[in-house]
């Protein structure tokens, strides 16, 4: 039975990771960090339908900026694969806590990097959690061979651990992989990114328990696809021959405010916007602004588009994205509207 160790398990990502893997008869570990509330929410399915009856996955307290208790569960362990997931993964609030976002992105990365060459773990493959925030102001086709230019605290130590990757995969011939991934969405994504925020956000205010959402830039364009797709990209890096770098993206791009007209319409909700820049606002039939822009919102720095190229994936790791933007949404407003029904 394939071993495999998951930072970052109780995420979107992490999450979606650990119920593929099992379902391919993996033993999956992960990490938990230590929280005066609940944060196992996201593997309720694993621990209710797979783990009583078998059990399949197995958690550990455990921080990547903590290289000693990295270490010992890694040891111990000894994976076939691990997946790098864990991160201060909030474009925005990295550049409200930037340090805290090097130190889990970036030497997070190093610590682990650095277990598997001095543990000597010649069988063990590792992915990273690489992003296209890493390509900053580009508002070209983006493919393995674009150039990088991070433009916030995020995507500069999203480049640093990208660059270790591949200095370790050359230096010590350690299987390591960069999956490069543009925004991937889920009915489990984190509240506070701007598809969730949305369609929570319109529910809300159709079921009249919220008057208002409050957004910033309506703008920006981004290439979004569902995680469900893009986690089982991220295990078939790891079962190629050969270790490398791949782009994980739609080829389709749309902005936030396209995003709310689709929303909309899949809610049966009329809206109009109005005015325009920080005065822009959304009236829904009777005339009531639900939409407000907040300045609040908007990024020191912003990537105003991201589109992906990944012919590449397509290729060699015969990889594609089955949800397009529609069929994501479907499926974020689904199940907010079970989880809301109270
Ligand atoms: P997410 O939902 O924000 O999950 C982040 C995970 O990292 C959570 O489990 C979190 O634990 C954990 N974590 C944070 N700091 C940690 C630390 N110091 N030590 C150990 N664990 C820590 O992120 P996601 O959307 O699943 O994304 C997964 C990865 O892909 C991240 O590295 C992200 O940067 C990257 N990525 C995401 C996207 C995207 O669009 N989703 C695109 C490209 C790359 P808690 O639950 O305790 O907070
Ligand atoms: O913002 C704009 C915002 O925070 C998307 C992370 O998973 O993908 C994600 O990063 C766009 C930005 O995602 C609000 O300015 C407008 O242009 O949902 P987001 P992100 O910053 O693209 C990349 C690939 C990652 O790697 C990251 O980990 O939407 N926007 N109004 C807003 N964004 C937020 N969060 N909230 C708003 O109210």
């Amino acid at each position: 039975m394939k071993k495999a160790f998951i930072t970052g398990i109780t995420g979107q990502d992490g999450s979606y990771l650990a119920e593929l893997l099992i379902s391919k008869k993996y033993q999956v570990h992960g990490i938990i960090r230590k929280s005066s509330s609940f944060n196992t929410e996201r593997l309720t399915n694993i621990y209710q339908d797979i783990n009583i009856k078998n059990k399949k996955l197995f958690l550990y307290y455990g921080d990547v900026i903590d290289q000693f208790s990295m270490q010992k569960i890694i040891s111990k362990i000894k994976p076939d694969e691990i997946y790098n997931l864990a991160a201060q993964s909030h474009v925005k609030v990295s550049f409200d806590e930037p340090y805290y976002t090097c130190y889990t992105n970036a030497l997070g990365t190093l610590n682990l990097l650095e277990i598997i060459k001095n543990l000597n773990l010649k069988k063990t493959k590792f992915y990273q959690a690489s992003t296209s925030e890493m390509f900053g102001n580009n508002s070209k086709k983006l493919s393995e061979k674009t150039n990088f230019n991070p433009v916030s605290p995020y995507a500069a130590s999203k480049l640093f651990a990208h660059n270790l990757v591949k200095i370790y995969r050359d230096s010590y011939k350690i299987f390591a992989c960069n999956g490069i991934l543009f925004n991937h969405e889920s009915p489990r994504r984190g509240s506070t990114f701007v598809t969730k925020k949305i369609i929570t956000g319109l529910i809300r205010i159709i079921q009249k328990k919220q008057k208002c959402l409050y957004l910033g830039n309506l703008d920006a364009l981004r290439d979004w696809g569902h995680a469900k797709d893009y986690v089982m990209a991220q295990w078939k890096m790891l079962q190629m021959k050969k270790p490398d770098d791949y782009i994980i993206a739609t080829g389709k791009k749309y902005s936030v405010r396209t995003f709310i007209k689709k929303v909309a319409k899949q809610l049966n909700l009329k809206i109009k916007f109005i005015g325009k820049g920080l005065n822009e606002k959304i009236l829904d039939n009777n005339g009531n602004v639900i939409v407000k822009i907040d300045k609040n919102y908007f990024r020191p720095l912003e990537v105003p588009s991201l589109l992906g190229d990944s012919s590449k994936a397509k290729k060699k790791l015969h990889w594609k994205s089955r949800y397009n933007i529609d069929g994501l949404i479907n499926d974020m407003i689904k199940s907010t509207l079970i989880n809301e029904k109270i």
